[in-house]
């Protein structure tokens, strides 16, 4: 049986890889974003030369045949070739800004080839937008198994130091591929294993249930929480009628609301957030024992979001906010990982753990009960080359598996293995998505099936049928030493054909009340904020008594400070409230993360003083972390003396949302433009503070967004003018930059200076 074969960056030979985009006067000496391979010439280049390579960051897939063979060609040869402008046949061409015509006034002719091609194929370049997670991001990988998961499992992929590409798509749900990205909703965390046994899809989420126990009742959900069918609003979002309709009548969904209703629903970055497999899967072990297992992902980064306010902004200030956001840290050699790990349970007959019943996919078993065991390292190393190529039609299938991981009889599970094979016809038009280069096995295809659109292989042979002997017999069955994938003899209950679903499937508070409960209090008041702004959204008054009803029945303060912030009587629960032990391992807060990636802003102004300002540039780049220069106009700092420091940022253009924490190189001068006739961040202008409104701006929305905030000089006085204490908690000013930024970064690494806004919720 063939090992997984190691990808180029394997994750030794990442560090490599970034000395290399360093002597390539890549990102590291500049910040990442930029468009080309090379610096854009003033005028349009004529000489005829072979087209660029991929940026340093990027990488295709691996060239495998449509039958999923190896071969030595580079992934390069994926892209067009040769020096001229070409039709669809290779025809090299003299000009394609000017249709045939009969004279230069016309008309155009109808044998016009070139116009005609060019035409059809831009009328086609659209294909269906997936009907769920349709708009997304992903990069190339490589997972590295640690070997730990071998007592559980056959997959040849798992055993100790195996390297496997892969490639990872992430997604918001509900929204449109052209939507923003940092909307309230549950995100996908889809991953593509390249193994030598085939490909194994882990298809999940970052938020660990689902809004529903049974498949047949995905439909329901989805059009409930898509824009209106009549006025197509709104977009992206949970906070509408329909939404809160269904969710509210149909409570097995309170699990999965509440989750969203919690900073899970608005994550800072993709790097930042874990993933869960959601449904319970069955492994496999060498001998045929089984063991029942939850897969989740662990972000070496820390689990971090947004804050609302923050999130509602960036949706308009930069819609692409998460896609750049990885994009950026890749190029910039900030390389996102993530720990699979895998929670145990004994395969019994009922499937169930300490009472929890593993089949229902609105449960989790808390980590307390169950620690999840560390069994590989994935890192995310390269960006796609082109975005429809990949990430638009990678393809993945929940029964996409290899030997020694099958599934379960978890009836959301199956339906979703009928649903992702279908969908792709209609999306990838038709049934040979398999050959398209981003979704080819690295295994050897011999499957039989034939034909259809878009059919790349050239297959050879006459006997495309078994048994057959005119092919020599050809393809043979893999017994299990051969890798031959063996569904587990699961034995079936006996029992009678029904439309139901076990009792213990109508518990649906006391999870909800568990993950309440296991939240911090600033984590709680976000929570009651997010209930409150999203059923202050909704119209009908019936629909929120009833989300009221709902939220009773989770915690009474819960349900009464959202029942104050709508207006409304709090209903008490029905039912006694269950005694539930909290699990806080469901905490994001407490810890503290590495801050690769993380993005601080440096305030600056001809008057600052600049030479610090260089230095803490290059300390920030140094640390992994990625420095932007905000200055009043563009351009670059410092012209005059020495080495001049770039401007990323003005404060026309900056705003504090695009920053983890700002730096103040003291009080920098107003901008020219800082009027509100030119700019209306500006307001009335510069009067009374020598501080530039913009600044001010930035700097008080910082402040409640409880980002670090610091500065070294005379900073106190713009922090000041921006109405912010200098002693509160996370606000530095230092006698030297080098302090500020120490701190800074200290701060960073808890992610948000929370003990700012002291919050009203108690522990009960
Ligand atoms: Fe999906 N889901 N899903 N889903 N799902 C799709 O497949 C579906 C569910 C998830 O980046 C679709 O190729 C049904 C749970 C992700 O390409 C579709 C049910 C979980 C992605 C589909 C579910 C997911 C999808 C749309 C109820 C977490 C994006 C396009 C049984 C464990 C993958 C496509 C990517 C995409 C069906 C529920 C995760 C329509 C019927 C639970 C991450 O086939």
């Amino acid at each position: 049986m063939e090992k997984s074969r190691p990808v180029k960056g394997t994750v030794d030979k990442i560090v490599d890889k970034v000395v290399d985009v360093v002597s390539d006067g890549g990102p590291s000496n500049e910040i990442p974003g930029r468009p080309g391979r090379e610096p854009a010439p003033l005028e349009e280049p004529t000489e005829p030369r072979a087209p660029l390579p991929p940026k340093p960051d990027q990488a295709g897939p691996e060239v495998f045949t449509a039958t999923g063979r190896p071969t030595d060609v580079p992934p390069t040869a994926w892209a067009q070739g040769g020096e001229y402008l070409t039709t669809a046949q290779g025809l090299r061409l003299t000009d394609t800004d000017h249709s045939l015509k009969a004279g230069p006034r016309g008309p155009v002719l109808l044998q016009d080839h070139h116009l005609r091609e060019k035409i059809m194929h831009f009328d086609h370049e659209r294909i269906p937008e997936r009907v769920v997670h349709a708009r997304g991001a992903a990069a190339h990988g490589v997972f590295r198994a640690y070997g730990t998961a071998t007592t559980v499992t056959r997959a040849a992929f798992l055993a100790k130091d195996v390297e496997t590409p892969v490639f990872v798509r992430f997604s918001p749900v509900l929204g449109s591929r052209g939507s923003a990205d940092t909307v309230r909703d549950t995100r996908g965390f889809a991953t593509k294993f390249y193994t030598g046994e085939g490909v194994f899809d882990l298809v999940g989420n970052n938020i660990p249930v689902f809004f529903i126990q049974d498949a047949i009742k995905f439909p329901d959900v989805i059009h409930a929480g898509k824009p209106h069918p009549d006025r197509e609003i709104p977009q992206a979002q949970s906070a509408h009628d329909t939404f809160w309709d269904f969710v509210s009548l149909h409570t097995e969904a309170t699990h999965h609301t509440l989750w969203n209703m919690s900073d899970r629903g608005i994550p800072r970055s993709y790097r930042t957030m874990e993933g869960f497999g959601v449904h319970t899967f069955r492994l496999v072990d060498a001998k045929g024992a089984t063991t029942l297992v939850k897969f989740h992902w662990k972000p070496k980064a820390g689990v971090h979001s947004l804050l609302w306010e923050e999130a509602q902004i960036i949706n308009g200030v930069d819609p692409d906010f998460h896609r750049r956001d990885l994009a950026d840290a890749i190029e910039a050699g900030a390389y996102p990982q993530w720990e699979l790990g895998i929670q145990t349970f004994p395969d019994t007959p009922e499937q169930t753990f300490q009472g929890i019943d593993l089949l229902d996919p609105t449960k989790i078993v808390p980590e307390e009960l169950a620690p999840v065991q560390p069994i590989g390292l994935l890192t995310l190393n390269a960006n796609p080359v082109n975005f429809f190529a990949e990430t638009e039609q990678v393809a993945f299938h929940p029964g996409h598996l290899v030997p020694g991981i099958d599934i379960t009889d978890d009836p959301l599970l199956a339906g979703r293995l009928f649903s992702y094979l279908d969908t792709q016809i209609t999306r990838l038009g038709g049934p040979n998505f398999a050959q398209i280069p981003i979704n080819r096995p690295h295994a050897p295809i011999n499957d039989m099936l034939r034909d259809g659109f878009h059919q790349d292989a050239v297959h050879s042979g006459v006997a495309p049928y078994k048994p057959n002997s005119l092919d020599g017999g050809c393809p043979f069955f893999a017994g299990q030493s051969e890798g031959g994938y063996r569904e587990t003899p699961v034995r079936v209950p006996a029992a009678e054909k029904v439309r139901e679903a076990p009792a213990s499937y109508a518990d649906h508070f006391s999870q909800p009340r568990l993950f309440w409960l296991s939240l911090t209090p600033v984590e709680r008041e976000h929570v009651i904020a997010a209930y409150t702004f999203e059923l202050g959204k909704v119209y009908e008054q019936a629909i929120k008594e009833r989300t009221l009803r709902t939220l009773a029945e989770i915690d009474s303060y819960l349900c009464e400070q959202v029942a104050q912030g709508l207006g409304l009587p709090a209903p008490k629960p029905v039912n006694s409230l269950p005694s539930v032990e909290p699990s806080p391992a469901l905490s994001q807060l407490g810890q503290t993360w590495p801050t690769t990636g993380r993005i601080i802003g440096i305030v600056a102004a001809e008057n600052s003083d600049l030479e610090t300002v260089r230095a803490l540039r290059q300390a920030i780049l140094d640390g992994g972390m990625v420095p932007l220069v905000i200055a009043p106009a563009g351009g670059v700092l410092g012209a005059d003396g020495g080495d001049p420091v770039t401007v990323q940022r003005t404060f026309a253009t900056a705003r504090s949302v695009e920053f983890d924490a700002l730096l103040l190189a003291g009080t920098p001068a107003p901008g020219k433009d800082a009027y509100g006739a030119r700019d209306a961040k500006a307001g009335n202008g510069v009067t009374g503070t020598p501080t530039d409104p913009r600044v001010l701006l930035m700097l008080a929305e910082a402040f409640r967004h409880a980002k670090p905030l610091g500065g070294w000089a005379d900073a106190e006085q713009a922090l000041t003018a921006a109405g912010i204490d200098t002693a509160a908690p996370g606000v530095l000013v230092a006698g030297s930059g080098d302090a500020a930024l120490e701190e800074i970064v200290r701060l960073l690494g808890r992610h948000r200076v929370w003990d700012r806004f002291p919050p009203a919720v108690g522990i009960a």
